[in-house]
């Protein structure tokens, strides 16, 4: 295996403790394989490593490699229209009960084959790599027929074959009511929905399940069935929950162990204390914040006080974000929601990893964990949250593979 030595570099390690950031001056990271086997100042380098092949990053700013936890990349069409209905006045939710929004990109994604979609996404992702991301959640939820959801699972997944990129999926067929099934919910869930999420594991599709809780969309006891099913599957679970109105969805999926609970905005303090009890991660979405113009504030201090993991992501739609850059989210994540810049780059390094899952491979430059690390041309991490549109990315590294 390829063992390689990273020196001259200022490490965000990300690793929770005394440092902010975790950072380590005149730092070295040494690669063997795919995996970081030793990590810290140059100084205490251990001695079987003092000949390995080096690389200097001249005094560069190294991080993990940036993980987008939230996102729905895969779609056809675009609402652009709709954005101008909404800047003439009309709501998100207006929108959608008349039959646009997310049905209007369901027509448009069940008329493209495997194929389309993928190409349709690649620009989408390959913005995302530009700016050091090396994972990607990609949902379902535009298919909303059992064939259009697995469609669109094949098509993520593909994206991995594509790109030098870690792909995760989730299941998300309870997304929204498909206009065959209008006024029958229940249906839709028993019809399709269920056995969808059955076809979708059995087919090693799915890495996880998801749903939209809202009054536009499914009930908590409608996606308590969804999420009992996926119990039965040992699938992982979670949730849009609180977006636009407070229906205790993050409560119900901190209930089932959910790795996260994403949006927020009119979450309570039960649903804070059921998250904080289950470690179940707070996804702050500003993006979707910005663009419905939305002024309830996710309560960023009540999740901070009781210790929940707060993780921050683009959601990148074609309706509620058409937003394809983390780093942009970092910066609004801050100035929207006063996160400090520690915590939202915490957000989209070690806490996005923990909302997938994947806290013991990727998130923190650390021993044992996956080498996959972006190095920047900045000279402060503070500045991620800073700069607005400006890409500072030097180059990602990854081991010899995901
Ligand atoms: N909440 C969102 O922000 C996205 N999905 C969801 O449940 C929006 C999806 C869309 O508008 O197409
Ligand atoms: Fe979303």
């Amino acid at each position: 295996m390829k063992r390689t030595l990273l020196t001259n570099a200022r490490l965000a390690t990300m690793i929770r403790g005394k440092e902010p950031y975790g950072l380590i001056e005149d730092g070295a990271v040494a690669i063997d394989g795919e995996r970081i086997a030793w990590t810290g100042p140059r100084a205490e380098l251990p001695g079987e490593w003092a000949n390995a092949e080096s690389q200097d990053l001249e005094g560069r700013l190294v991080t993990p490699a940036l993980t987008d936890c939230h996102t729905h990349i895969v779609y056809g069409g675009n609402r652009a229209r709709e954005f101008e209905m909404r800047l003439e006045g009309a709501s998100y939710e207006e929108i959608a009960r008349a039959g646009g929004g997310i049905v209007s990109t369901v027509s448009a994604t069940r008329a493209m084959d495997e194929d389309a979609l993928v190409v349709d996404a690649l620009p989408r992702l390959d913005a995302m790599i530009a700016e050091g991301v090396a994972t990607v959640e990609v949902k379902s939820g535009y298919g909303l027929s059992l064939a259009d959801e697995l469609k669109m699972l094949r098509a993520a997944r593909r994206l991995a074959e594509l790109r030098p990129v870690r792909i995760k999926t989730s299941y998300l067929a309870a997304h929204a009511v498909p206009p065959e099934y209008k006024g029958r919910a229940d249906d839709y869930i028993e019809d399709i929905v269920l056995p969808g999420m059955e076809a979708a594991y059995e087919a090693g599709l799915a890495d996880a399940v998801d749903g939209f809780c809202e009054g536009i969309a499914f009930s908590p006891e409608q996606m308590k069935r969804v999420f009992e099913k996926a119990r039965d599957l040992g699938l992982p679970v979670k949730l849009h929950a609180e977006q636009l109105s407070n229906l205790g969805g993050a409560k119900l999926a901190a209930g089932f162990g959910a790795l996260s609970a994403d949006h927020l905005e009119y979450l309570d303090e039960e649903g804070v204390a059921a998250m904080a009890g289950a470690g179940t991660v707070a996804v702050l979405l500003p993006g979707a914040f910005y663009t419905l113009r939305e002024t309830q504030l996710p309560p960023v201090e009540a999740l901070r006080k009781a210790g929940v993991p707060m993780a921050v992501a683009t959601d990148c739609n074609p309706g509620s974000s058409p937003l394809a850059s983390l780093l942009l989210s970092v910066n609004m994540v801050c100035t929207l929601f006063r996160l400090t810049p520690e915590e939202a780059l915490a957000g989209v390094t070690r806490e996005a990893a923990r909302a997938l899952g994947l806290q013991g491979e990727i998130g923190t430059i650390e021993a044992g964990k996956r080498a996959e690390l972006a190095v920047w041309d900045v000279e402060h991490p503070a500045e991620f949250a800073y700069r607005i549109g400006f890409n500072p990315l030097h180059r990602l590294i990854r081991g010899d593979a995901v």
